[in-house]
């Protein structure tokens, strides 16, 4: 035990007290729980800062020294994270203010990827956990082959040609060219897994599935059946709209190629995962081309929006609701473009830096429509850390994961045809039924058809973290269970030598999945919450917030609160109700629903 003990002391120097926590000793604490949790609190907002930093020079400049150096940080915080943990145990039993109880549960569930307490299995973790980070980054398809490296690309660039491509077979050596670059990921994700779960079990936890659905308040065994509950709610939405996308596909493809009654190809969707399928809406799955609108893609490239406009796009939405302008550190520190001189993580994410005003993006952002909804998305994360960066470092966090990754989705509910042509970016379209049904239709594209593909990365990893998925049958699970969700087949025969599910950033990168698919229903929830207190009278789907200074007071009181409530508490204060409830969006598409009811008819919808 020597060496933490010097490594914690070394560090953080926090005299006689930081010795309970480094060691572990349970008996007899040296301070009180109070006086515990604002240590930790006080020493975290410390090491994260240095994690943060690190993590951020790793992420834009992907080297050898960026990646050693972030695998420190990241082993010293985890290191932290243990024994604080450890130490946290002394108060077990004790008579505590909800507070904080509440803090020490916070502190708990405080990583996604906890490390043994072994030095030397930690610190084997922090490296794949860099390098998996690192080589997803990194990662190129060469299309016209190696000795063109000209063509040779990453994920976002043949994301762009999978969006935009409609010639079958080379839509085809896309998807299996980016998909092919996942095997690589294999080992060190099987191995970087088995010292994580390690980690979580040492931790009292069954396994780190079990440890991620602890996050809810609630047990992890309830959490699994509201998100069960979800699912079944919005099903037969999926389904409907699975039936219609495949008949267009067909009708595209050839009747041959797209068969009725059977999973869909992958690759067709125009998005990599089939996760959302906005990019074939245009030419595709348009109800009614005849009232066809524009998307924005054209307008910002006329218009030369480049990346910081968008942005100010972005911004200005906030403001709007009574936000704050961004600091000015935002704007000097974010990466909003890709750079052209140095390999970057070009995932998009937001990062609250020193859990005070260094707040920053990182993006490589397209002028697309696309990259339009995903900056006011990540603007999102960031307004919640401004709001939140008051409270103690435990609780500064979503109120849950799903509400984090809500935030900015709910403005984008408001983002609506009226709302783009008003600043300039679409033409106004004459209101009839088939405009609606043709927004709707669009919509339903990225919201409706993300569901399946947001409930399947966790219904996979919860399974191979609990060890009923063994790394021998990485590949064959995840297609079972994207066959039986999404509905989709890979287009190409994928055997065990390849990993496809390391070809999704979020598994390699270790980032838990499962807060997208409540984001999608609960941000139909908060919408309907802010159109209330905006005052809006209408249909859901007409309602923009822009400009309501009473939505933007109760939306900022919810992000202010951050993590310090149960969520129920947070969600019941805007919504008057306890608990995630797909009826919103159900209501929210009845129209487009209605509609492909009628279009489906004598279709055989559903796949073996
Ligand atoms: O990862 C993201 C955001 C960053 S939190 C861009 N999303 C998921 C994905 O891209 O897979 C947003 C939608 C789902
Ligand atoms: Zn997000």
């Amino acid at each position: 035990m020597l060496a933490p003990l010097i490594r914690c002391a070394a560090l953080f120097a926090a005299g006689a007290a930081l010795l309970a926590a480094c060691t572990g000793r349970q008996s007899a604490p040296t301070e009180t729980a109070d006086q515990f949790v604002a240590r930790v609190n006080r020493e975290m907002t410390g090491l994260s800062r240095e994690l943060n930093e690190t993590g951020w020079i790793q992420a834009t400049y992907i080297t050898a020294d960026s990646q050693s150096l972030s695998a420190r940080a990241l082993d010293r915080y985890l290191a932290y994270f243990s024994s604080a943990v450890k130490a946290s145990r002394a108060y077990d039993g004790q008579q505590l203010s909800p507070q904080t109880a509440r803090a020490l549960q916070k502190l708990r569930l405080g990583v996604s990827a906890p490390a043994p307490e072994d030095p030397a299995k930690r610190a084997e973790l922090t490296r794949l956990s860099t390098r998996l980070e690192a080589t997803y980054g990194e990662a190129k398809f060469c299309v016209d082959g190696a000795d063109h490296p000209d063509s040779c690309k990453g994920v976002d660039d043949l994301g762009e040609i999978l969006a935009t491509t409609r010639d079958y077979a080379r839509l085809e050596k896309i998807w299996t060219g980016w998909h092919d670059q996942g095997a690589q990921m294999r080992e060190d994700y099987a191995r970087f897994i088995g010292l994580a779960n390690e980690g979580a079990k040492e931790l009292g936890f069954a396994d780190l599935g079990a440890m991620w659905r602890s996050g809810y308040d609630m047990p992890a065994d309830e959490f699994t059946a509201v998100a069960e509950k979800l699912w079944n709610q919005v099903k037969p939405l999926y389904e409907a709209l699975h039936c219609y996308a495949g008949a267009k596909l067909a009708a595209k493809y050839g009747a041959d190629k797209v068969k009725a009654g059977e999973p869909i190809p992958a690759h067709l969707f125009g998005n990599m995962w089939a996760q959302q399928w906005n990019r074939i809406y245009d030419d595709i799955l348009m109800p009614y081309p005849s009232v066809r609108v524009e998307s924005a893609d054209r307008a910002l490239k006329a218009q030369h929006w480049d990346a910081v406009r968008m942005t100010k796009s972005a911004e200005s939405f906030y403001t709007s609701l009574g936000f704050q302008t961004l600091p000015a550190s935002f704007w000097e520190r974010s990466m909003l473009v890709r750079p052209r001189d140095r390999e970057v993580v070009c995932h998009a994410s937001a990062w609250d830096i020193d859990t005070q005003d260094d707040v920053r993006i990182k993006m490589c952002m397209k002028q697309t429509e696309e990259d339009l909804f995903t900056i006011y998305h990540e603007l999102g994360h960031v307004y919640y850390y401004l709001s939140y960066k008051t409270l103690p470092y435990l609780f500064q966090d979503g109120a849950h994961d799903g509400f984090h990754e809500a935030i900015g989705d709910t403005v984008n509910l408001s983002v609506t045809p009226a709302y783009l042509t008003q600043i300039g970016l679409a033409r106004a379209a004459k209101p009839s039924r088939e405009a609606v049904l043709n927004a709707q239709m669009k919509l339903a594209a990225e919201k409706i058809a993300f569901l399946p593909f947001g409930k399947v990365v966790d219904e996979w990893r919860w399974k191979v973290f609990s060890g009923e998925i063994k790394p021998a049958d990485y590949n064959r699970s995840w297609w079972e269970l994207r066959r039986k969700y999404q509905g989709i087949a890979p287009p190409v025969v994928r055997d065990e030598t390849q990993f496809d599910a390391g070809a999704k950033y979020h598994v390699p990168g270790n980032t838990p999945y499962t807060r997208y698919f409540l984001s999608f229903i609960l941000q139909f929830q908060l919408h309907k919450a802010l159109c209330d207190a905006a005052g809006f009278k209408g249909p859901l789907h007409e309602c923009s917030v822009f400009g309501s200074k009473e939505a933007g007071a109760k939306f900022q009181q919810m992000l202010a609160a951050g993590a310090s409530e149960p969520w129920q508490d947070t969600l019941e204060k805007l919504t008057g109700k306890r608990e995630m409830d797909a009826a919103v969006i159900i209501e929210y598409f009845q129209p487009l629903m209605q509609w492909l009811a009628e279009q489906n008819k004598g279709r055989s919808c559903g796949w073996t």
